[in-house]
Formats: C-alpha cells, structure tokens, sequence
C-alpha cells in the first residue's frame, strides 16, 4: 500500500465510523425536535460532515478527489436517512394527535341554551295576553316604573286625600327642586294617560307590567304584575266590555264558555265600576275555570270617568270608554297551578325548569297558547 492508498484507508475508516454514528443518531431521534439537533450536528455550518466538506479544499487533487467522492456520498446518504426518519416522525405525531383528539360523533348533542332555558310564567302569561288581545285588534303600550303623582293618581280622578296617596300604601321618592315626589306606579294606568294623552281615539291597548305597592304577606309582593286594557271611541259601551272580557277570559282559560258575574263596585277612575267573578270549580282541591257553581274574582272594570277623560285632553261629550284591570301573578298560579306566590321571585332554576315554558314555543291562538 502506498502512501496515499492508506490515507483513502483512514479518511474511508473515519467516513464509515462517522456514517454509522450519524445514521445511529437519526434512528434513535425520538421526535422532529430532536432529528433536528442531529441534522445541525451533521449538515449545519459547524457539523461534522460540513466540517470535512469544508477540509477538501486544502488537499491534493488526487486526495481530493477521492476523499470528495466518499464525503459527498455520506452527505447525500445522510440527508436521505434524515429525510426518512422526518417523515416516520411525522407520520406518528399525526397519529399521536389523532388518538387524543379523538371526537364522539354518534354521541347525543349537548342541548343549546335555546333547549335548556325556560320562560317565567309570568312572561308566559303576559305573552299569552298580548296574543289574544292583538287578534282582537288591541295594541300594547308600555311606560316607566317610575311616575309622577300626576299621572299615577291626579288625572285618574283620585282626590288629594286619597288613602292610596300614603306612605304606607305607596312607594315615593324623596321630592324634587319643584316639590313634586316621583312614586313606583301603583298600577298601570299612567300608561293609558300617557296613550290617551299622545293618541287620537279610536284607541284600543293593553298595559301590562310591573306595578309597586308598600304590601307582603303569604299572597302579597311589593312588586306584582298587572295587565289593564283601554278601549276609547265615539260609541264604546259596557255591551262592549262584557264582549272583550268574555272573548278573552275564554281564551286565556282555553275553555268553550265561561259564565261572568259583574259586581257593582267603586274605582276613583271609572264610573260605573265593577268588579268581575267568574264560574269554576273547586273539587277536590283543583280549580277548574268554564264549569262548576263557585266563583273566583278575577278583575275589575269600568267605564272611564268623564273626569279622566277630560283630564287627559279627550271631551266627554264626543269620546266614551271602557277600561279593566288585573293582577296576572294570580292568573298564572290559578292557570298553571303553581301553589306558592313568593316562588315567583325567588330566581330558583329548579322551580323554573319545573314550571317555566320552553322558549321557543311562544303562545299563539293558531296552534294553542300553552302547548
Ligand atoms: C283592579 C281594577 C281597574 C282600570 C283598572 C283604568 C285606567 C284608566 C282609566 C280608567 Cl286610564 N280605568 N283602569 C279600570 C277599572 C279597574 O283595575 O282590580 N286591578 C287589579
């Protein structure tokens, strides 16, 4: 062997010792991480086979040509296995992935909040309202919680030493820079002032909403809900009233008939005043509404005072109405069964998923009001 026979020797010895090292390395790299450490510490600007590549240039063209070809092919042979192995690697991440990321699809879907929330009765009641009062041709009004005296007592004819003028019946705020005091509305009235006061009759709305009243006991809260309806027009009578209230109880008990009892009764507001029973039955412990020989009151009514009228900018001489009212938080217990008023206003889910209405069932006369 000559001498430089025996260099090729050694350069293939280190050649092949640093080819099985590196090819090693690849084959143990557990992940693309560490497959990239090996890449640098090979083919990266201070790699071991850079290194060698870069030693080339200061040989002997013979040398060089033989020791350039054996380097070469260790390059192209260890950028191939690195290739490879990026592939494996690859490969078994994405799968690694895939097992974990795993997803169920023949699993139930998980209810929308649409399907799991519920309606409070109360809003039921009041949805159910505002459908059979719109298909007698009724719109609806609403107006703030918060009222003068004016419009929660003066225009409705209440005299000024009216007894639900008082502290103890009604909620006021302290009084403003011009004397007057602001109240919680004791009713919804002031929201038919405000209709009548803004409309030209014909006028035909409902009002329901929150009213407030300095009362709490086992069927009394402070704040309670109502619905009053108004009817003004040239010629409105009580024949009229008795219709619309007829109409409309059947409706909201969603029975055939149901027999009234009008009751001669006093409001400040109306004149006559009547307050309203209707036939049930209270057998067994459950109320039944279109049958039975007892009677349950349930509103009261009248027709509104030439003094209102005039107060709210209408002549008595050309314009006559009818008008009602009523608490709903009973109608709902009566209607839907619910044995506890407090139960209302104490927010429980549990009560509520029990006794609530599905959300997107919202009442209507065509396919029934609480189906
Ligand atoms: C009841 C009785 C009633 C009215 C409310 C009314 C409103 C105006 C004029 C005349 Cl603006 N009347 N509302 C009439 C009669 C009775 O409510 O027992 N409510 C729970």
């Amino acid at each position: 062997m000559n001498t430089t026979t025996r260099k090729v020797q050694a350069t293939m010895d280190d050649v092949t010792e640093l080819e099985a090292r590196t090819l090693a390395e690849i084959a143990a790299a557990s992940d693309e991480a560490a497959l990239e450490a090996v890449r640098v510490a090979a083919l990266g600007k201070k790699g071991s086979i850079s290194a060698l590549l870069a030693r080339l240039g200061t040989m002997a063209p013979e040398e060089r040509k033989a020791r350039g070809a054996l380097v070469n092919a260790l390059k192209d042979k260890v950028a191939e296995a690195l290739a490879e192995r990026r592939t494996v690697l690859k490969e078994a991440a994405l799968e690694a992935r895939l097992a974990t990321e795993t997803l169920d699809v023949t699993l139930p879907a998980r209810a929308q909040p649409a399907e799991t929330g519920r309606i409070h009765p109360i809003s039921q009641v009041m949805d159910e309202l505002a459908a059979i009062f719109a298909d007698l041709g009724f719109s609806i009004a609403e107006g703030p919680d918060i009222e003068s005296d004016d419009y929660n007592f003066t225009k409705l004819n209440f005299p000024p030493d009216h007894p639900a003028r008082e502290m103890h019946d009604t909620f006021f705020f302290a009084p403003g820079p011009d004397g007057t005091r602001k109240l919680l509305r004791t009713h919804t009235s002031p929201v038919q002032v405000r209709t009548m006061l803004a409309q030209k009759p014909p006028i035909r709305v409902i009002c329901p909403g929150r009213t407030y009243r300095c009362d709490s006991d086992q069927t009394h809260t402070p704040m309670f809900h109502q619905v009053e309806g108004l009817v003004i027009d040239r010629s409105a009578h009580l024949g009229h009233l008795k219709w619309v209230l007829e109409e409309s109880c059947k409706a909201f008990f969603e029975v055939a008939d149901v027999k009234m009892r009008f009751r001669p009764s006093f409001f400040p507001f109306t004149e006559p005043s009547m307050e309203v029973d209707i036939q049930c039955s209270r057998k067994g412990g459950e109320i039944r509404f279109g049958e039975g020989e007892d009677w349950l009151e349930i509103l009261g009514c009248g027709m509104v005072h030439p003094n209102v009228l005039a107060n709210c900018g209408l002549d008595p001489e050309i314009y006559q109405g009818f008008a009602w009212g009523m608490g709903i938080d009973r109608l709902a217990m009566l209607k839907y069964g619910m044995p506890d008023l407090r139960a209302f206003f104490e927010a429980d889910v549990r009560w509520l998923t029990h006794y609530g209405f599905r959300p997107l069932d919202m009442p209507n006369l065509v396919s029934g009001l609480s189906c």
